[in-house]
């Protein structure tokens, strides 16, 4: 799932009236700064410079006298864009300068979004619902994730979404220029070429004038669709016509483990945790063929145990299990080359009008109640909802995380130590977090002893192999060395 295009017809128009509202010019768009890291087993983590975008339908279209190329009920004003050149030659987008005004704000490696912002005469909260997209370090084009065979790492403060919110974190397979053209020229520095695997009908199709009324269908890999109640991640791979739309969704909820996840739960939403996914290759490189994304979490410093006894792994197997279109789609190995191929990672927080978000956290799925979830209830109850993202970084399998016990990230201790010790102080919300779960940064005393004690042993849920992996191989009694992949082995 993601965000519908009501929700994000809303918020666009409540952007275009705060735009209308100031003085409008043609300005670059701002582009919060978000500072990310890219891993590698050998070399440690590396931190960039990398920027978000908000989506294309936040901004302000205008010709240029400064009247609306949108109309009052969300559409293109067909008497100025009566078709694509036309559209192109009397309106213009403007670059979000305020991005607060949107919800929105970064410091260092953290971001936070905002489900409602407070208009600051009338006091009143109205819907932001923002979505952004992680721009290269040019600031011109998308950074395009490559993860078949690797992992991606964040870590994420969900304690303030309610039931009904949605806290999101996944990847699409954007155009890397955001369809960049003679006729739109801003491309993915204007946040434009939004598509995913609902195949949504928009105003605007890779940044140009939808005049035909197609659809844009894109693979979609959900890592978090998340509040405080309920946790989710599903594949939603696409033939070339249409896509998974359902997707093979792995919530530890439905997978029978109702306490694993909430406040006071294994993984304890009332405070940040780390969130781990790996995508597992047939034979370990990023060439291989995708055949299970395990899902790993860290709190405190310190990896959790599973939801399910066995580790909480959707194989294609699995996947199939939980969705009888997912094969038809390519399940599992049609998702890894999108993977391999790249997509853009997207951030979003939403809700849901119609079927309140019961698909994530109600029924089978999680704690909530049927209709608790309802926005009119939320932005009654919890108008300053909000999610923290932090932390971000991707590469080799085990480069990016410590597991608490595991020394194999030695390598990494000094970019990511230091980085993140300098960023952390930034942030109230995510204060000690980072440092404690930074690969490579000993403070726990698991760590001290696994590499100090002679004869060393690895302890439970620590790692005990893998391509370039050094630490040790032996797994304390009663635990036995498993293995995941090539690069990944595991005491349990
Ligand atoms: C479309 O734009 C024209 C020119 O600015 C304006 O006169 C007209 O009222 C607009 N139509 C709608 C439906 O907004
Ligand atoms: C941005 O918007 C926020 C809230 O809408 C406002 O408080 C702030 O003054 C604005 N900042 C600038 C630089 O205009
Ligand atoms: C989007 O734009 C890119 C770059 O021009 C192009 O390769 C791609 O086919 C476009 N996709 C659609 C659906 O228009
Ligand atoms: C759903 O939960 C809310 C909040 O706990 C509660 O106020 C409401 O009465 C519940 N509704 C039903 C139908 O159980
Ligand atoms: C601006 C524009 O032409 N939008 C169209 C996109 O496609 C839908 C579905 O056919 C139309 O309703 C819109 O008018």
């Amino acid at each position: 799932m993601a965000p519908r295009f009501t929700s994000i017809l809303a918020a666009a128009l409540a952007v275009r009236q705060l735009a209308t509202a100031q003085n409008p010019d043609d300005t670059a768009d701002a582009h919060p700064k978000l500072t990310t890291y890219k891993c590698t087993t050998k070399g440690g983590c590396v931190s960039q410079d990398t920027s978000v975008v908000i989506d294309w339908n936040y901004h302000w279209f205008h010709t240029a006298d400064w009247n609306s190329c949108t109309t009052s009920t969300g559409g293109v004003n067909a008497t100025l864009c009566p078709d694509q050149a036309t559209c192109s030659q009397n309106c213009f987008v403007q670059g979000t300068t305020n991005y607060t005004s949107s919800g929105v704000s970064t410091s260092g490696d953290t971001l936070t979004m905002y489900q409602y912002t407070r208009n600051a005469e009338t006091g009143a909260y109205g819907n932001a619902s923002p979505r952004l997209y992680l721009l290269d370090p040019t600031g011109k084009n998308y950074e395009m994730l490559q993860l078949n065979g690797k992992e991606l790492t964040f870590t994420v403060d969900l304690s303030q979404l309610p039931c009904g919110e949605n806290g999101a974190l996944y990847l699409g397979e954007m155009d890397k220029t955001g369809g960049r053209s003679e006729l739109n020229q801003g491309g993915a520095s204007y946040g434009s070429g939004y598509c995913d695997a609902q195949c949504p009908v928009q105003n605007w199709r890779n940044g140009t004038l939808n005049t035909s009324g197609a659809n844009y269908c894109c693979n979609e890999m959900d890592i978090l669709e998340a509040n405080s109640k309920a946790i989710d991640f599903t594949p939603h791979p696409c033939t070339t016509t249409d896509c998974d739309r359902a997707g093979c969704g792995y919530n530890p909820y439905s997978q029978g483990n109702k306490g694993y996840y909430g406040p006071g739960g294994t993984v304890d939403t009332t405070k940040p945790f780390t969130v781990v996914t790996q995508f597992n290759t047939n034979d370990g490189t990023p060439t291989g063929t995708l055949t299970s994304i395990t899902r790993k979490y860290l709190q405190n410093g310190v990896l959790l145990p599973p939801a399910v006894s066995s580790g909480d792994i959707l194989t294609t197997e699995l996947c199939n299990a939980l969705d009888s279109t997912a094969a038809a789609f390519g399940s599992l190995p049609g998702m890894g080359q999108a993977l391999a191929r790249g997509m853009v990672l997207t951030f979003a927080i939403w809700n849901d009008a119609t079927g309140y978000m019961n698909w994530l956290d109600s029924g089978n799925n999680g704690p909530c109640n049927a209709t608790e979830g309802n926005p009119e209830l939320i932005i009654k109850q919890n108008p300053t909802t909000h999610v923290v993202f932090s932390n971000i970084r991707w590469g080799d399998i085990g480069s990016t995380f410590n597991s608490g016990g595991a020394p194999g990230g030695t390598t990494s201790a000094k970019p990511v130590s230091s980085t993140t010790l300098a960023t952390s102080k930034t942030s109230a919300v995510t204060t000690s977090k980072p440092v404690t779960t930074s690969a490579g940064t000993k403070t726990s005393a698991a760590s001290s002893k696994t590499s100090s004690a002679t004869g060393p042993t690895q302890t439970h849920w620590g790692q005990c192999a893998g391509t370039g992996y050094t630490g040790p191989t032996v797994c304390a009694t009663p635990y036995t060395c498993v293995k995941q992949n090539d690069y990944y082995s595991q005491c349990l």
